[in-house]
Parts: structure tokens; C-alpha cells; sequence
């Protein structure tokens, strides 16, 4: 299957970098650096505090690029939060809904911080282009089970 928009090849498209429109869904402090079962439970329950909230997502940019992930205010482009590539420790796509997705942000000393995202197109694409930019700046690893244990 194909998934829309990048050019696969380009060496130098994290340069400037790949952008997504979504939603921040929340920020959530997690006990573990990595594990899908606790990143689909995060989801969940930052989903149902926006349901209970009542409130609307704010808007943001995911920019996917050398230097990490940075999520920006859509309407300000402000930077809400720059998260360098070496302190992503895990990433889940949400089993129960294709446009959305989560990483783990942190290190031992620091702690670990879920944050959930809802995207406008399919969430793989974020979570694909975050895996190339992962293994083409050699943190690979990121991927349980990818069926490759190369
Ligand atoms: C909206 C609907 C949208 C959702 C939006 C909700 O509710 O669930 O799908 O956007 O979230 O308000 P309603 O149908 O009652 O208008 P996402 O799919 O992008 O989450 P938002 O208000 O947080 O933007």
C-alpha cells in the first residue's frame, strides 16, 4: 500500500522537514520509556478527559525533521514543545482509530511524557515519517515488532 505525500528517496527532505496538520489531544506522565499496551491506555484516557472537558483540541503542526519533532500552534506557529529525536523512546499508532497516534518524550532522569496527537489524514503517515527520520539518524529500535530484528 502506499502512504500519500513524501518522496521516500529524497535525502534531504528532514532537512527543513515534513509537516501534519492535527490536534494536541494531551500530555500525559507515563511510569515506562516504552511499551504499546501503556501508550493505548494514555490515549484512551487523554481522550476522555477532552470528551469530559468539553473543549476543543488546539490546532497544531507536527514537524517531523533532523532535529526533532516540534509541535506548533497552527493559527500562532508558535512552539509549543521541540522534543529532539534521541529522547523519543517509543511510538504507537492508536489501535482503535487510524488518525491517532502518541510518543513517549523523556529520559529516566527526567521522567517519561505521553503525548497524544489526532491528525487529519491517516496517522501512519506521521508515525512512517517519524520511523524514517528515526532510522536514517540511527535510533532505530523505536519499533517492537516490525517483523525485521535486523
Ligand atoms: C467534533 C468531532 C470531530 C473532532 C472534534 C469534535 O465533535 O468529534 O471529529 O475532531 O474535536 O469537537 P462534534 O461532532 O460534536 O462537533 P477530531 O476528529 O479532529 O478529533 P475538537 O473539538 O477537539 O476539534
Amino acid at each position: 500500500h502506499r502512504q500519500g505525500g513524501q518522496e521516500k528517496n529524497d535525502p534531504h527532505r528532514f532537512v527543513e522537514g515534513l509537516s501534519f496538520k492535527g490536534k494536541l489531544i494531551g500530555v500525559l506522565e507515563v511510569s515506562e520509556a516504552r511499551g504499546d499496551r501503556m501508550c493505548q491506555e494514555a490515549l484512551a484516557e487523554l481522550k476522555m478527559a477532552v470528551r469530559a472537558a468539553g473543549e476543543h483540541k488546539q490546532r497544531i503542526v507536527i514537524n517531523v525533521a533532523m532535529d526533532g519533532i516540534r509541535l506548533r500552534d497552527e493559527r500562532s506557529s508558535d512552539c509549543l514543545y521541540h522534543h529532539p529525536v534521541h529522547k523519543i523512546s517509543f511510538i504507537a499508532q492508536d489501535m482503535t482509530d487510524t488518525r491517532a497516534f502518541g510518543y513517549i518524550f523523556g529520559s529516566p532522569d527526567a521522567g517519561h511524557k505521553f503525548f497524544g496527537i489526532k491528525t487529519e489524514k491517516a496517522a501512519s503517515q506521521v508515525v512512517i515519517a517519524m520511523r524514517d527520520l528515526f532510522q536514517e539518524s540511527s535510533f532505530g529500535g523505536l519499533f517492537g515488532s516490525n517483523g525485521d530484528s535486523g
